[in-house]
């Protein structure tokens, strides 16, 4: 929804709300019981620094879940294909030791299993740490294996039958999920419960204990994380120090500001937050002197830190009853330019610190409505334009640096946050669509085509990233679920350029 063109000029007056984002068949038994106790599983290994990253892998995607039972014996596997331009998954399994019959089978939200809290009894439980139904659609609803994900959860998939010697298999295909985009289930949990599914009883159906999970892992895929501190991190913004080999990422929840080391993956708290303007931190950049720039969400604030993490300055916008301050990027003029997602202007800081309202948006094709509006801000290389998304248009758009003229270079890229320009290729973390984006744009920048789209290894609302040489890194934010439980650790992810 579009709100009408804002009619203030630049005093900034703007009181929208902030909505930050933010089957089949199977069949057969023997009496093999399969054990339903809480034994703690063998945590999964941490993983290693697999470099040089391999490049991403061509269509179709392909997935993997060895499943486990809550001893850690291996049961089974299951494999799960999306062939190019679908959104349906080909999901095949085969696993023993169940008891015979039906068994209620879903995917789950997180990637873990592991014990965990099951929030009905607030008890451990085998598996708890895989979280409840994964649910895109919102629906807060157990449902069928056809119920369309706005009423149903989305991980609701056909009962699985296990015969008299233990034994399921199954092959089916769903739409229920996907691999890749707002529906994907890569880092996500295969579960099969120890009863049947009525498909209809919240919260999964009456099926009973956790007995067989499995996370999807992406094949032909290799990639780095970078675990963060903290179980509400919320990191937002990511910068690359090249002279140092440091990743510098904020948390949008407390603003302080980590310092990761990009070889070693040792981090360090590098400035804490909770200084004047600096409760939270989003959008970060970082000047040739090494200073970091720091944008500062509702604080309406945009903070400076010099190359040790000490403050060097705290910029305030106009006074607003609901600002926010989402990003910023340095232009070849020397001018640092950024952008509120609220307040329909773009500001900009001089070099030698001042900042003022640059650019009036009211009367330009930009309309601001509801939710996060300009978001994601990059300067390109030839110093005549900025590139900035609109997040809840799916915009990307076009400002002349030397006669403020708006343009829509394109749209489609719903949920664009952040944005990282290399040359004419610019990539887009798109939070809930759980991609990246990559797009090819013309030598006038003032049009670009969509060309890939990536989920990687399972993407866990992307908010922007940055280049380490010739690799990306993307800040997985998990920002839509802070009224709710994060996974943790939150992490940083590595990749290769695709
Ligand atoms: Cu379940």
């Amino acid at each position: 929804m579009k709100a009408q063109p804002a009619t203030f000029g630049l005093t900034l007056l703007a009181t929208l709300t902030l909505g930050l984002a933010t089957a089949g068949g199977l069949e057969p038994p023997v009496t093999v019981p399969a054990p339903v106790q809480t034994v703690p599983v063998p945590p999964v290994p941490a993983q290693p620094a697999p470099m040089p990253l391999r490049p991403t892998a061509p269509q179709p995607l392909t997935a993997r879940a060895d499943l486990v039972n809550p001893g850690g014996e291996r049961v089974g596997q299951a494999t799960f294909v999306q062939a190019s331009g679908s959104h349906s998954v080909q999901v095949s399994l085969e696993v023993e030791g169940l008891t015979p019959g039906q068994h209620g089978m879903h995917i789950h939200e997180n990637s873990a299993c592991a014990p965990g809290i099951d929030p009905a009894t607030n008890t451990t439980v085998a598996f708890g740490a895989a979280g409840g139904h994964f649910d895109p659609g919102q629906s807060s609803n157990h449902g069928t294996p056809t119920t369309p994900n706005k009423e149903g959860h989305g991980g609701d998939l056909p009962m699985l039958t296990a015969g008299a010697d233990g034994t399921a298999r199954a092959s089916f295909t769903t739409d229920k999920i996907s691999l890749s985009g707002p529906d994907g289930s890569l880092a996500r949990t295969l579960m099969i419960h120890a009863q049947a599914d009525d498909h209809q009883s919240d919260p999964a159906g009456k099926s009973g204990a956790r007995i067989v999970c499995g996370t999807l892992v992406r094949q032909g895929l290799s990639l780095r994380d970078y675990e963060l501190p903290g179980a509400q991190t919320f990191p937002e913004g990511v910068a690359y120090d090249a002279q140092r080999g440091l990743l510098l990422t904020g948390s949008s929840q407390n603003g302080n500001i980590y310092a990761v080391n990009a070889q070693s993956g040792e981090v360090k708290l590098h400035s804490p937050g909770g200084a004047v303007g600096r409760q939270a931190a989003v959008g970060l950049e970082l000047d040739p002197q090494g200073r970091l720039w720091i944008a500062g969400g509702a604080q309406g604030t945009v903070s400076v830190l010099d190359k040790g993490g000490m403050v060097l300055k705290v910029l305030e916008t106009p006074k607003s009853p609901a600002p926010f301050v989402n990003d910023l990027t340095l232009a070849p003029d020397g001018f640092v330019y950024v952008t509120d997602s609220q307040r329909p202007v773009i500001f900009r800081v001089s070099p030698d610190m001042e900042l003022s309202a640059w650019l009036d948006l009211s009367g330009t094709p930009i309309q601001y409505g509801e939710g996060v509006n300009l978001n994601g801000i990059v300067a390109t290389p030839d110093g005549r334009a900025l590139l900035i998304a609109q997040t809840n248009t799916g915009d990307l758009w076009r400002v002349d640096l030397r006669t403020k003229a708006v343009a829509r270079v394109m749209t489609g890229l719903d949920h664009a946050d952040g944005l990282w320009l290399d040359g004419r290729t610019l990539y887009v973390a798109r939070n809930t669509a759980q991609v990246v984006s990559r797009v090819e744009l013309a030598a006038d920048y003032a049009s670009g085509t969509l060309v890939a789209e990536e989920p990687l290894g399972g993407l866990r609302f992307p908010t922007t990233l940055t280049a380490v040489g010739n690799d990306l890194v993307v800040v997985q934010g998990q920002l839509n679920r802070r009224s709710g439980t994060p996974e943790t650790p939150f992490k940083l992810t590595r990749f290769s350029r695709f």
